[in-house]
């Protein structure tokens, strides 16, 4: 799921980016192909827009900035809207505390899954609050069943009350809620294919008897930008406080995920990703804007690499190679650059497990970076400032001896020190790339920092 959506951005960002700068033609490129992966993901078409506008400008804007590369730029802009479109930051529901009644009223269309997130939610508070199950689809007997195994499988009560309407059912569900002590009421109601009035009033009374805490949608996340018309239409009707992005385990494009908060104007709360009660969990916008960006947990590592080296460094660095100057004082900013960041070993727990590796490579290289620090600062300032001195045998030699490392270090230290500075020439600036973790090709194909 999400991998589509990944794929596509992954797509335009390496074709569009390789001469690392933001340009105004750059983006013209790239809108057109952004907004086919939003529209291909089913997202509706106004967010479509807006997102659009929202990237332009921020990327416009963008363009002179020296020495951290375009393509990590885009990505963290781009990133940023998938976020503000999936909802900023975790969202909990409002339940009051033990003792105190707290109602929860699910609505949604037949089959959008209210009945099992009903049981879900109910396990989910169960250790903080007494729930109440409570069968308002009166119109399918199976519901009421289906309700009252699921129940009974994580042992919650499930009131049921056959041959009366519904808001007289959830009435007499409330007092029997509050002559037991049970202090979370949890409604599940009736759905239909579509949205019809009928089932609307019958919602409405619901929600007028019953005062719900929280009246939350759920909804299909299969249904793409169908999922977010959904949710406008039950706004008409009741007021919601947010929304629950069932099957998020399925085959999901993103198009619902992210329609939904701005149509109906509530946020997604939680998703569910199974048929087992307990495949339910808040709903973390960042976590799910980086899976459909398709790099794992690689954008902390990118802001991470980007506050250690600051852009007056980036910008330094930048200049200096515009004057063809990177001598070994910036192999060594670099390589401690990338020890501040953590080390190598957060880096690569950072890089998505997906990501095919080679550790032994990764290993060799940390074990190098370490003894290149200590070569380079056996070296004199004479020589730090001008590589092409070390083209001395006597000079290796003696650079060996004074760091404790074999003459074959130092050769090593030079192959890596020509590769940096082509690498870093490239990307025209001193952000921190991957290649010098000793990545292979493939990887990097895949990972594009
Ligand atoms: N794969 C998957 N299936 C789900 C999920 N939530 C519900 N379902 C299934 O979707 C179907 C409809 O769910 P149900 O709760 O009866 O929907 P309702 O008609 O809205 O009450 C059932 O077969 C559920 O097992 C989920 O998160 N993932
Ligand atoms: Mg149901």
């Amino acid at each position: 799921m999400l991998e589509s959506i990944a794929k596509g951005f992954d797509k335009i960002l390496s074709e569009v980016f390789k001469k690392g700068l933001i340009t105004e033609s750059n983006i013209k490129e790239v809108l057109p192909e952004l907004k086919k992966i939003l529209i291909e993901a089913d997202v509706n078409y106004e967010v479509v827009d807006i997102f659009l506008q929202n990237v332009e400008k921020k990327a416009i804007g963008q363009q002179i900035t020296k020495g951290v590369s375009a393509r990590e730029k885009f990505i963290k802009i781009v990133f940023d809207e998938l976020v503000y479109f999936l909802g900023e930051g975790k969202k909990e529901l409002k339940i009051k505390s033990k003792g105190n009644r707290s109602v929860i009223l699910l609505a949604g269309l037949q089959g959008s899954g209210k009945t099992t997130t009903a049981a879900k939610l109910a396990k989910f508070y169960k250790g903080q609050k007494f729930p109440l199950l409570v069968a308002a689809d009166i119109y399918r007997p199976a519901a009421i069943e289906q309700l009252q195994i699921l129940g009974a499988q994580i042992g919650v009560e499930v009131f049921t009350q056959s041959k009366k309407p519904a808001d007289k059912i959830v009435k007499e569900a409330l007092n029997y809620a509050d002559s037991k002590g049970l202090d979370l009421v949890i409604i599940d109601t009736a759905g239909r294919l579509q949205v019809e009035k009928e089932l609307m009033d019958e919602l409405k009374l619901i929600a007028n008897v019953s005062r719900p805490d929280e009246s939350l949608l759920v909804v299909d996340s299969m249904m793409g930008q169908v999922a977010a018309e959904v949710a406008r239409e039950f706004t008409k009707y009741i007021k919601l406080s947010g929304v629950i992005l069932t099957k998020f385990d399925s085959d999901t494009k993103g198009g619902a995920a992210l329609s939904v908060k701005h149509i109906a104007n509530v946020p997604i709360i939680f998703s569910t990703s199974g048929e087992q009660l307990d495949a339910i969990d808040y709903f973390y916008p960042d976590r799910i804007a980086q899976r459909m960006i398709g790099m794992g947990d690689i954008l902390s590592l990118v802001e991470k690499a980007q506050k250690q080296f600051s852009e007056e460094e980036a910008e330094k660095l930048a200049e200096r190679l515009e004057k063809s100057k990177f001598d070994f004082n910036d192999m060594l900013t670099q390589i401690e650059a990338i020890s501040k960041m953590g080390g190598f070993d957060s880096v690569l727990q950072m890089i998505p497990a997906g990501q095919k590796i080679n550790q032994n490579k990764v290993a060799m290289q940390v074990k190098r970076f370490a003894n290149y620090k200590v070569i380079i600062q056996s070296m004199t300032k004479k020589e730090r400032n001008n590589p092409l001195l070390i083209n001395n045998a006597s000079r290796r030699k003696r650079i060996a001896k004074g760091s404790g490392t074999k003459l074959i270090d130092v050769l090593q230290l030079m192959k890596d020190y020509d590769n940096m500075k082509k690498m870093i020439q490239k990307t025209k600036g001193g952000k921190i790339n991957p290649e010098m973790l000793g990545l292979d090709p493939e990887t990097l194909k895949n990972l594009k920092l």
